[in-house]
């Protein structure tokens, strides 16, 4: 279902139309999308783009998302038969593509809710505590100062999954059917590897991580364009040039 976009988006507009234009980077909140459309098999084009280039900064871009980050779709098709729908913000965007299929989210309203509730503690909680870990473990300079800062968000990445531990031995997913709760979450655990977060002690999320790994759609979708990333990366632990850290850390 997925085609991949030879064209970059900024370079000379999109050529031809699939309903859903995913605009995207190889990282976990890409993936969550990757995987969420190819489990309801909508069709989709790949727009992958270089944020160590810039390429988020386009105008046409910020057109697209003011916040300049990644990933933004575009649905050509949207159910109410109007003028194109663009959405960014990975919950949002898996919200709004669970309400168009009508899958991964129940409408039934106290599951709704727990769904939800997951996918928002994700987004602020997951996500961003992770993401700093990352940070200050894979590319912060190493001193003092960055320690304190290092320490603190391995260890709020830590607590985290232990909340995560603890939900997982109540429920087989987080929303108690397999949800986009679960898509949300899942490529943030993926990634602890990078971080040298070891998943041994915690056997429900290993047992929900191997589950939800078997599945096809998320085979498929959580390697969406990898290889790109690897062409204009050199590592996955100490991979950026100056010029590349200096366009997506230095201030703009
Ligand atoms: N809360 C946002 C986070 C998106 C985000 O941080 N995207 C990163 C890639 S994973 C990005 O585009 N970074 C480019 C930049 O910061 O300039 C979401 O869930 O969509």
């Amino acid at each position: 279902m997925c085609r991949l976009s030879l064209k970059p988006f900024h370079s000379d507009g999109v050529a031809d139309t699939d309903m859903i234009d995913l605009h995207t980077v190889a990282t976990p909140n890409g993936h969550k999308i990757s995987i969420m459309l190819e489990e309801v098999a909508l069709p989709y084009k790949v727009i992958p783009y270089n944020i160590f280039e810039g390429d988020q900064f386009t105008p046409e871009f910020l057109a697209l998302n003011p916040n300049n980050k990644l990933p933004v779709i575009v649905d050509n098709d949207p159910l109410d038969g109007g003028e194109p729908i663009t959405g960014f913000e990975t919950g949002a965007i898996l919200i709004y593509l669970a309400d168009k299929t009508g899958r991964f989210l129940s409408t039934e309203a106290r599951a709704r809710y727990q769904a939800i509730q997951w996918v928002m503690w994700q987004m602020s909680g997951l996500g961003p505590m992770h993401g700093q870990a990352h940070h200050f473990i894979r590319y912060a300079p190493e001193d003092i100062e960055n320690r304190y800062a290092h320490d603190r968000y391995l260890a709020e990445a830590g607590r985290l999954l232990k909340v995560m531990e603890s939900r997982l031995a109540e429920e087989e997913y987080l929303a108690g059917d397999y949800s986009i709760a679960d898509m949300a979450c899942w490529p943030w655990v993926r990634a602890t590897a990078l971080i040298d977060i070891s998943l041994d002690a915690m056997p429900n999320i290993r047992r929900w991580f191997e589950n939800i790994k078997a599945r096809p759609a998320v085979e498929v979708g959580s390697n969406i364009i990898n290889d790109f990333r690897k062409r204009i990366v050199n590592s996955d632990k100490v991979p950026l040039t100056s010029e590349q850290w200096s366009v997506l850390f230095g201030e703009r």
